[in-house]
């Protein structure tokens, strides 16, 4: 137990690890293993596949990025639908928001919930929150039924691997824009702009949107524990643009509190490096691939 690391490999020849204090939880579900591991740098931390969720010490950027900007450009959002996020962390963001009515979270497996409320509680507090109705369904299921429903959907996924692969197609996609309300708003966790997988992974992710919304821009955020640490955030909607109708004042005056989102940063975290840039305009391979 004393030389115990958990490492999530980026390439074959590249990885992130942490020391474990503690392993405390590790199970295989009907759909994937879950696991919860304690460390000294980053606290607590929730594993799926092997794969990096969650942290304690830097999930509020995560969890935030994921759900104010949206919030910002339309604070009238009433009805929200999450995907994904059985560990509660958006959940959490949302119900900041007095005025927000009622919040589905689709999450399609129940023991990435039970887990996060057993060892992850100050993430998963939000499920106590009235307005949470949290439905066990598959997410592409749940959102083909929907017309004119909501204001706002969250995508929360995995990486598109295993049961998160279908909320990455084109499918799912003109199933959330059937979903949303005329102001209606779609973010999606966008993958990132660095190692190679991850990059094809973000530009399929931001071809299949596009082609499916009228406005659909790409944010950023420094996530230190997953890959690179840069990680991109889809923002789509059927005419609102998340710059030019940011509602700064009115945002502010809300008082709503956070620890990395603000609404200057807001308008940073759209504006893109231009690697970043050519990699979304065209597909166009990253030199690094091709030999450096
Ligand atoms: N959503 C997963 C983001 C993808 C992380 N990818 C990675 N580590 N390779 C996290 C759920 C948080 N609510």
């Amino acid at each position: 137990m004393d030389d115990l690391w958990y490492s999530e490999c980026y390439t074959p020849s590249a990885r992130f690890s942490i020391k474990v204090k503690q392993q405390l939880h590790f199970e295989r579900s009907d759909y994937q293993t879950i696991a919860v591991f304690d460390s000294e740098d980053f606290g607590r931390f929730l594993t799926i596949d092997g794969v990096m969720m969650l942290t304690q010490r830097d999930e509020f950027i995560y969890h935030e990025m994921i759900t104010h900007p949206a919030m910002a450009v339309n604070p009238g959002i009433k009805r929200v639908l999450v995907i994904g996020a059985g560990d509660g962390g958006v959940v959490r963001e949302m119900s900041k928001y007095p005025h927000t009515e009622t919040i589905d979270v689709v999450e399609i497996d129940a023991r990435v919930v039970a887990v996060c409320k057993e060892y992850l509680p100050q993430t998963a507090c939000g499920f106590d929150d009235p307005r949470v109705h949290l439905h066990i369904q598959d997410g592409l299921k749940f959102v083909r039924h929907q017309e004119d429903a909501y204001d706002l959907i969250i995508v929360d996924s995995t990486d598109p691997f295993g049961p998160g692969e279908v909320l990455f197609t084109k499918e799912f996609y003109g199933n959330c824009l059937k979903a949303l309300t005329r102001q209606g708003i779609l973010i999606n966790q966008n993958e990132s702009p660095f190692y190679k997988d991850d990059v094809l992974a973000m530009q399929s992710a931001h071809r299949c949107i596009s082609q499916v919304f009228p406005v659909s821009e790409i944010y950023q955020a420094h996530i230190p524990t997953y890959p690179s640490g840069h990680w991109l955030f889809g923002f789509a909607s059927k005419g609102l643009h998340p710059v030019a109708d940011l509602r700064q004042d009115e945002w502010d005056r809300m008082g709503i509190s956070t620890r990395y989102y603000n609404t200057d940063l807001h308008r940073g975290a759209f504006c893109l490096p231009n690697y970043v840039k050519e990699l979304l305009a065209d597909g166009k391979e990253h030199p690094y691939f091709s030999g450096l």
